[in-house]
């Protein structure tokens, strides 16, 4: 029997019981039990490209000004969304992710190895998910990554307040310096297609996009083709180091970041040591130059904090001080 038969087979048993499915949009009883007259409703070609490009120029339009930029949809970044978009629906939250598909590193536990292990008290934000977890004592266990991360992703994407534009990578930062002040801050983001960033130096200059917010999270992950982001660029812009420095919020500092004369130094991300890698990245968790908040594994890089593996409460929880310190830079 070929694939094709043994599916026209299953259809046919389906068919037989005639399902019912109830139609969100008239409450309409529809019932498939007739599959030789089957036809969906008319489309015109056109009408699939209007309803995608007119819904994604409106978004492009009304966040170009945003409240918060998210850059980079992993673990980190989308509990600090979650947790945004809850708590303050008044606020416009762009989330930029440079890949396709979000979620970051967070599709599998740790390897190839499926179940996500997460540090109690890490379990809150699991409850706060309604996501169910074994309970092992001082940790729990998802029996999915992709449980996690799924349920974690359709919460956030179903905040009226948030636009995922995936495909599109942060490529610079917006800064400004603040006319009373005279302190430099981070104002927005400058993005692109990720194909275009990808391909700068094979195809003519496509020049970028941007989006201007009150404050940036940073969550691109550690050192990598993309990671890293706003730390590495934070380290070039560090030739101005008085510019940079000032500004700081020194009660939320975990641990100073090296300001020498040169300017602004990573602290680049230390060797795994799960115990100090996970406490460090949620305390350190805060806005590092003005307008500018990191969190997640980006944070190691700028510390010189260990990397802890596969253990992924630190994310949820930096997320959510992440959340915290957002709004206390912001005033809201
Ligand atoms: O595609 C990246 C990923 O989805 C995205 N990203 C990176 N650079 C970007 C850019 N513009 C837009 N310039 C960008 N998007 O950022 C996301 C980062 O997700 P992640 O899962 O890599 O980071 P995280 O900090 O949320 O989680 C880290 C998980 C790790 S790594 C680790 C270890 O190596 O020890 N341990 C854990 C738990």
């Amino acid at each position: 029997e070929t694939t094709t038969s043994v599916v026209e087979v299953n259809l046919a048993k389906v068919s037989k019981k005639s399902i019912k499915l109830e139609s969100q949009a008239d409450n309409a009883e529809v019932t498939f039990a007739d599959w030789e007259n089957f036809k969906f409703a008319p489309i015109r070609e056109s009408t699939v490209s209007r309803a995608m490009t007119k819904r994604y120029f409106a978004d492009l339009d009304k966040y170009t000004e945003s409240d918060v930029v998210i850059v980079g949809a992993g673990s980190a970044g989308l509990s600090a969304a979650y947790v945004l978009a809850k708590n303050r629906p008044n606020l416009k939250i762009a989330i930029i992710e440079a890949s396709v598909s979000p979620g970051g590193g967070c599709w599998l536990g740790g390897q190839l190895f499926s179940a996500m292990v997460l540090r109690k008290p890490a379990h809150l934000f699991l409850d706060e998910l309604e996501i169910q977890y074994d309970d092992e004592g001082d940790y729990v266990v998802v029996k999915h990554a992709a449980l996690f991360m799924s349920t974690l992703l359709s919460k956030v994407l179903q905040f009226p307040n948030v636009k995922l534009f995936n495909a599109t990578a942060v490529e610079d930062l917006i800064t400004r310096r603040d006319e009373n002040t005279g302190e430099l801050r981070i104002a927005g983001v400058v993005t692109n297609w990720t194909l275009v960033a990808l391909n700068h130096d094979t195809q003519s200059c496509m020049d970028p996009n941007t989006i201007n917010c009150n404050i940036v999270l940073s969550t691109t992950g550690h050192d990598g083709p993309f990671g890293a982001f706003s730390a590495k660029r934070l380290e070039e812009l560090g030739k101005a180091p008085k510019d940079i420095t000032q500004g700081f919020r020194p009660q939320e500092r975990a641990q100073p970041v090296a300001a020498s004369a040169d300017g602004f130094q990573l602290g680049g991300m230390r060797g795994l040591d799960m115990n100090k890698a996970e406490d460090a990245i949620v305390k350190g968790t805060r806005e590092v130059v003005p307008g500018l908040v990191i969190a997640g594994m980006e944070l190691a890089e700028v510390d010189g904090s260990n990397r802890m593996g596969p253990t992924f409460g630190a994310m949820a929880l930096s997320g959510v001080k992440a959340a915290e310190s957002v709004l206390n830079a912001f005033d809201l």
